[in-house]
């Protein structure tokens, strides 16, 4: 067993709903053990123009590989009506595999751990309330450093 962070974001259809939703997916895995998640976060989009987004994160423990497990998540996002128009647009549901066990995966369909992580509140402070301060990245960072780099400024933190 491997644990594995999973980023969600949505900023359409009802977005926190589509967050409970993809956590009930996510507990559905195969091969994996659902551990938890985060609270729910709102902020601005980072593009101008886009409705907020809520944003949390879900850790699992899986034996799924990974390739596997990005298939599966994002039949989850199919199954969520998610339509890709255009790559950075809004969308119903967004789920990203952010670390996997420590492994660094550099395939055409996946980079681990994943590449914009480092620099977004909305990612690092859900992702601190399931994982260890002291957690490593491949890069040799800890989370509390990447954390101290990244104020926590534009976040609403709401329950789920
Ligand atoms: N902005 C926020 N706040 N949350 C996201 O998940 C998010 N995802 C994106 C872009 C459009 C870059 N902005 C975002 O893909």
């Amino acid at each position: 067993m491997e644990r594995i962070y999973i980023g969600m974001g949505s900023n359409l259809a009802d977005p926190a709903d589509q967050l409970r939703s993809a956590v009930q997916a996510l507990a559905q895995l195969p091969d994996s053990r659902f551990v938890g998640v985060s609270a729910f976060y709102q902020s601005d989009s980072l593009l101008p123009g886009q409705p907020r987004y809520t944003n949390a994160v879900a850790a699992i423990d899986s034996t799924l590989a990974p390739l596997d497990l990005l298939d599966a998540l994002q039949a989850i996002e199919l199954d969520q009506g998610r339509e890709r128009h255009e790559r950075w647009g809004p969308r119903t549901l967004d789920l990203d595999i952010l670390l996997f066990g420590d492994r660094l995966i550099d395939d055409a369909r996946l980079k681990v751990p994943h590449y914009h992580m480092h620099a977004r509140p909305f990612v690092l402070y859900p992702l601190a309330e399931l994982a260890p301060a002291s957690l490593q990245l491949a890069d040799g960072r800890t989370l509390s450093q990447l954390l101290a780099d990244c104020p926590f400024i534009g976040l609403e933190r709401i329950a789920p």
